[in-house]
């Protein structure tokens, strides 16, 4: 912490952003216990880094496993969070046996869809009333060239109305809660455009979709700010509700691979610091089409980052630091004045 600002008072995130929207972070069974004070200071809304993803919920067919993810819930209703489901169809962390009909060869497309639809009704039916908005798709956009849909198993064995499909199942399974489509790299243009014709098509064949999520897992220099806008914009003009569903600010662009650091520099803090602050105001601009901005994390001491894409080596991405202490960037987003 910095000299100057040794002696201030904090205040909450959250009750900061009480106007603006919710404050989020991504948690598992270690961070529930060693940042639980945190979570509770700073946090009004919580998403389960792992524990809800397909191979978590339902390791072998049929045999549902929701004791982690109870606990999480558990937890957030005894601190008066709203919960973020994540996520329901993903081409990552899905079990083989979801994709395998009998003798190891594919399962059809009837298969599938109808596993499909008892993993999202069990899945959503359970938690009905408790988890107020769900991820229901995951980074089916191709990064780069012309194709739209990257390629998976969900794809190539029904087609691409298995993303419709997810969305019916989901509505039917709970009409109350919010379905998002979420993906990365959702700032650059040429896959911004990508995403916002998938969820444009979608809105037009009347599926029940509410939101979109911007994962926003940054750095110090992309996306630009003008990038962040411009995709705010797009997405938003489609009237759906946004989220950032991901956040964190690596101190490493994506093609350094460096490993020699056991501490940020003062450089990359204060550059973190000073992106931190510009992305925040950009965001309370738009309070009315952003609802909830969740952190893939809370702290330093416990980042996904520390493993991708350079599998351990340490970052540091968060407003509070590893002993949970708030960074430069903690007051660089809190210290401003209301409009
Ligand atoms: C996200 N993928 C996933 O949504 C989340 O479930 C996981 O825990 C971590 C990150 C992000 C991602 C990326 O930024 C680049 C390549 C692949 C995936």
């Amino acid at each position: 912490m910095t000299e100057k600002n040794a002696n201030r008072a904090i205040r909450r995130l959250h009750e900061v952003y009480r106007d603006y929207f919710t404050i989020g972070a991504a948690v598992n069974a270690y961070t529930v216990k060693q940042q639980q004070e945190l979570l509770r200071t700073h946090f009004n809304s919580i998403t389960a880094e792992n524990d809800m993803k397909f191979e978590s919920l339902q390791p072998k067919e049929n045999q549902f496993n929701f004791e982690t993810a109870d606990k999480l819930i558990e937890f957030a209703e005894q601190n008066d969070m709203q919960v973020r489901g994540h996520t329901l169809v993903w081409h990552n962390q899905t079990p083989d046996w979801v994709f395998l009909g009998e003798n190891e060869e594919l399962a059809s497309k009837e298969l599938l869809l109808a596993r499909m639809k008892t993993h999202i009704n069990t899945v959503v039916g359970r938690y009905k009333g408790k988890i107020a908005s769900w991820d229901v798709v995951n980074e089916v956009i191709e990064d780069h060239g012309d194709t739209l849909l990257r390629s998976s198993k969900w794809l190539d064995i029904v087609g691409p109305e298995f993303i419709e499909k997810a969305f019916e199942y989901a509505h039917e399974a709970d009409p109350e809660t919010r379905l998002f489509y979420n993906d990365y790299n959702e700032s650059f243009p040429e896959k911004r455009e990508k995403i916002y014709s998938l969820v444009k098509s979608l809105v037009q064949k009347g599926v029940p979709i509410h939101g979109v999520g911007l994962q926003a897992h940054w750095n110090l220099h992309t996306p630009s700010l003008d990038h962040i806008k411009e995709a705010i914009e797009r997405y938003a003009s489609l009237g759906l509700t946004l989220h950032l569903t991901e956040l964190d600010i690596s101190v490493f662009d994506f093609e350094d691979k460096r490993t020699d650091l056991l501490q940020p520099t003062e450089e990359m803090l204060e550059k973190q610091n000073k992106r931190y602050e510009q992305m925040f105001s950009l965001l309370r601009e738009y309070k009315d089409v952003i609802s909830n901005v969740t952190f893939w994390g809370a702290a330093d001491d416990y980042t996904w980052l520390s493993d991708f894409p350079v599998r351990g080596r340490k970052n540091w991405p968060f407003v509070f630091d590893e002993d949970h202490n708030p960074k430069t960037s903690f007051w660089g987003i809190t210290d401003f004045k209301s409009k």
